[in-house]
């Protein structure tokens, strides 16, 4: 776990709860951070913890990203209590440090946090039941209907130009050219995938550019296992993974979901021929995803939901592959070439919609 354990448990103890000493475990599929799973006691009640090294090499600014998650899970629970929710499940809770504060650094530079364990819920990494896709969906239409009236203003932007698909290809560009590891003339083909498609990067950023679609508070990471479905009703419960809550669009939330569950196979899939578009899942995702926007979606923004999924497909390919190209310095790598193969399943998928494009297209507009 690359920390020893005691280690680990000297970090919890920073934390306003009480360590259970026996329980520390890495947990979860994140690319991201490092979680682990603790339990302690808060007061008389045991409960579980999540404890998580914030990836401070991607957040440069963990004060301003905890300034967001703090902001945005009180907004939350304060709704969902409106609402007659339980806002220690539906929301994420904090667990502030014994000093008051929302995250712990460490002298070696690095940032920790702990929240709540939400409990009786799993994230799944993969549709396994249709009705959890179609669930996830209803809840990240509705977190972000429930941000309707945040404070947009007051949020930091966490990664800059986080979903600017402009930039990325102009980042993807530039680890092209340095292709500082060598790689670059083993992947000429997967290179020419993205430079084909240099047009519709430019797609929603103009369109957010002139005003054509309105800038939200987004989630902007609404991968499946982002979400914990209950165990007992199947809703999407809570939505976690607050890092990247910043202005966005809709299509991202919408899109980013599509690339990651609508897919038949996995992100990391070596073999291709169980990559495609379930247009099952699509329409399903579709339909809760409107749903839960309860009708704050414009007529621009349904007509484009599939260019939302194509692009944040097409985008995170880049990104995998830019990094790949890099060295493998940000997503988290458990074998070789393993951003490449999820660069792979990206183009595949994108070029699996691009055939399917007009059945896609009808899906959405029965929402019109
Ligand atoms: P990353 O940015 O690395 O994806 P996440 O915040 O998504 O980090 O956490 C990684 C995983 O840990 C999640 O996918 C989920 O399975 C689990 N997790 C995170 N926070 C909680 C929580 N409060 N309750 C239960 N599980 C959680
Ligand atoms: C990362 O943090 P995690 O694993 O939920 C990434 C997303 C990518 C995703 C690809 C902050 O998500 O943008 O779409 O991997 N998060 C960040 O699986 O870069
Ligand atoms: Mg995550």
């Amino acid at each position: 776990m690359g920390r020893d354990k005691a280690e680990l448990m000297q970090i919890a103890e920073k934390f306003q709860i009480e360590v259970d000493r026996g329980q520390l475990e890495p947990y979860g599929s994140g690319h991201i951070n490092d979680t682990y799973l603790l339990s302690g006691f808060s007061g008389e009640e045991k409960k579980r913890y999540i404890l998580q090294r914030m990836n401070h090499e991607i957040f440069k600014d963990p004060d301003g990203l905890m300034e967001n998650v703090v902001g945005v899970t009180t907004f939350l629970q304060k709704k969902i209590r409106e609402n007659g929710g339980n806002p220690e499940r539906e929301a994420l809770n904090i667990i502030f440090t014994r000093t008051g504060k929302s995250y712990y650094a460490l002298e070696d530079g690095t940032y920790w946090r702990m929240y709540l364990f939400v409990e009786g819920a799993t994230s799944y990494d993969a549709v396994e039941k249709q009705e959890d896709f179609y669930e996830s969906a209803v809840a990240f239409g509705h977190f972000q209907k429930l941000l309707e009236d945040y404070p947009a203003a007051s949020l930091h932007e966490t990664i800059p130009d986080f979903h600017n698909t402009v930039d990325r290809l102009q980042k993807f560009k530039e680890a092209l050219e340095k292709d500082v590891c060598g790689r670059a003339a083993g992947v000429a083909e997967e290179i020419q995938f993205v430079l084909d498609r240099e047009k519709d990067c430019h797609v929603l950023c103009d369109l957010l550019a002139s005003g054509e679609l309105p800038l939200r508070v987004t989630h902007n990471d609404t991968k499946l296992n982002n979400i914990m479905i209950d165990n007992e009703t199947g809703k999407g419960i809570c939505v976690i993974d607050l890092d990247t809550v910043m202005p966005g669009s809709a299509l991202y939330d919408y899109g980013d979901s599509i690339r990651f569950g609508a897919n038949t196979g996995a992100e990391d899939e070596k073999d291709l021929s169980k990559i495609s578009c379930d247009l099952d899942l699509f329409a399903l995702y579709t339909k809760g995803f409107v749903e839960g926007c309860s009708g704050s979606l414009t007529e621009k923004e349904i007509r484009l939901l599939p260019m939302g999924a194509k692009l944040m497909t097409l985008e995170c390919g880049m990104r995998f592959l830019a990094d790949y190209l890099e060295g493998d310095h940000y997503f988290k790598i458990h074998r070789p070439e393993h951003n490449l193969d999820r660069s792979r399943t990206q183009f595949c998928m994108v070029k699996d919609m691009e055939e399917k494009w007009g059945q896609m297209q009808e899906i959405v507009e029965q929402y019109l």
